[in-house]
C-alpha cells in the first residue's frame, strides 16, 4: 500500500517512524511542514524536516523529540558567552546540518535536492520531501501582536494568546518538486498526529488540499488524520491552548471538525471512543500515545488495517 503522510515536528515524525516499520521504503513518502523554518544566527533552520529525518534515521533525541541524540553544545555555549542568542537550543551536531543546509541554499540547491542528499547520507531509504522549496513562514497573531513561529513556540514559549495565523508566501508557493506525483500515486493519505493549524494547515494549503481535494483522484483515495488531542489535551504542544484561545473546545471531535470535508476516516484514542458516535465519517479508535518505537509500530499497523478497511 503506497502512502504519503502529511507530517509537522515530533507527533509526526513518530507516525512516520511507525509506518516506516511498518511499509517497504518505497511505498513511504512523507511530505513535511516548512512554515516552522527560520532564519537564526545567519541559518536557515528547518525543525520539522529534520525533526522527521532524524526520527527515520534514528538520530533523534528521544527525550526532547527534536535535536539529536548524543548532542554536545559546545557551539551555542560560547555564543551565549559572547553575548548572541540562546534561546533556541542548537546541538553542535545539529549545527553541522543547518551551516552545511545553508551553504547548498546559498549556492542556488532547493531544499527538496538538499534533503534528499541528507536523507542519503543518514541512510534513510523513504521518501522525504518539504511541503515546498520557497520559503513559507507561519506568522502567528497574538494579543501581543504578530509573531514568527519560532519566536512564538521557544522564545515566548506559547504564553502570548493566539487570535488567528498566517503562512508567509503560500499563495505563491509550488509543492516540492514529487509532492503532486506522490499523492496522485499514493492509496490513501495520512495526515499524522501533528498540530492541525500550524504543522498540517500549511501542508494543506500548499498542496491545493484545502478547503477540499482538487481532483476527482484525489477524492477517491482515503485521507484519513489522527487526533494529536487526547482526553482534551495534546500529546506535546499548544494544539489544545490554541484551540481554547481561538474559541474552540480543545477534542479530537475539533480535530475531526477542523479537517471536516476533506476526510474519509478519522482515528482517535480509545480514551475518546465516547465521541465517535459525533463524527459523520468512518472512526478507529485506537491507542494513539507512541511512548515506544514498539507504539509507533503498533499504530502505523492499526491505521494502514483502518484504510483497507475503508
Ligand atoms: N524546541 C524548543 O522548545 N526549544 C528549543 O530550543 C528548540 C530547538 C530546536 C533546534 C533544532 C530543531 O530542529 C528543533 C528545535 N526545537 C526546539 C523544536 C522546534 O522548534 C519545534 O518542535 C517545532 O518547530 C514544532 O514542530
Amino acid at each position: 500500500m503506497k502512502i504519503v503522510a502529511l507530517a509537522g515536528g515530533v507527533g509526526g515524525a513518530k507516525l512516520a517512524h511507525g509506518l516506516a516499520q511498518i511499509l517497504s521504503p518505497e511505498d513511504l513518502t512523507v511530505i513535511v511542514n516548512t512554515g516552522d523554518d527560520f532564519e537564526h544566527l545567519g541559518l536557515t533552520i528547518c525543525p520539522d524536516l529534520d525533526t522527521v529525518c532524524y526520527t527515520l534515521a534514528g538520530l533523534a533525541n528521544s527525550e526532547t523529540g527534536w535535536g539529536r541524540v548524543n548532542e554536545t553544545w559546545n557551539t551555542i555555549s560560547n555564543i551565549e558567552k559572547l553575548g548572541g542568542p540562546n534561546w533556541f537550543r542548537l546541538g553542535d551536531q545539529d549545527f553541522g546540518t543547518h551551516i552545511e543546509r545553508t551553504r547548498r541554499l546559498k549556492e542556488g540547491q532547493s531544499l527538496s535536492q538538499i534533503t534528499k542528499d541528507f536523507c542519503k547520507a543518514w541512510g534513510i531509504k523513504q521518501t522525504v520531501l518539504p511541503m515546498t522549496d520557497s520559503p513559507v513562514r507561519t506568522i502567528v497573531d497574538t494579543d501581543e501582536g504578530e509573531l514568527a513561529f519560532q519566536e512564538y513556540f521557544v522564545h515566548r514559549h506559547c504564553e502570548p494568546r493566539v487570535k488567528g495565523f498566517r503562512f508567509d508566501g503560500v499563495e505563491v508557493a509550488e509543492p516540492a518538486s514529487g509532492a503532486r506525483e506522490a499523492i496522485e500515486s499514493a492509496d490513501a493519505i495520512v495526515i499524522c498526529p501533528s498540530n492541525p493549524w500550524v504543522s498540517i494547515d500549511p501542508i494543506l494549503r500548499v498542496l491545493s488540499l484545502t478547503p477540499a481535494p482538487l481532483s476527482h483522484e484525489e477524492r477517491r483515495k482515503p485521507i484519513i488524520a489522527i487526533s494529536p488531542i487526547i482526553g482534551g489535551k495534546t500529546v506535546k504542544g499548544p494544539a489544545a491552548k490554541m484551540y481554547a484561545e481561538l474559541g474552540i473546545e480543545p477534542s479530537a471531535l475539533a480535530v475531526a471538525e477542523h479537517y471536516r470535508d476533506l476526510l474519509t476516516g478519522f482515528v482517535l484514542d480509545i480514551k475518546d471512543e465516547q465521541l465517535s458516535d459525533k463524527f459523520r465519517g468512518k472512526i478507529l479508535a485506537t491507542d494513539t500515545l507512541m511512548n515506544s518505537s514498539a507504539d509507533r509500530a503498533r499504530l502505523a499497523v492499526d491505521v494502514l488495517h483502518f484504510i483497507g478497511s475503508l
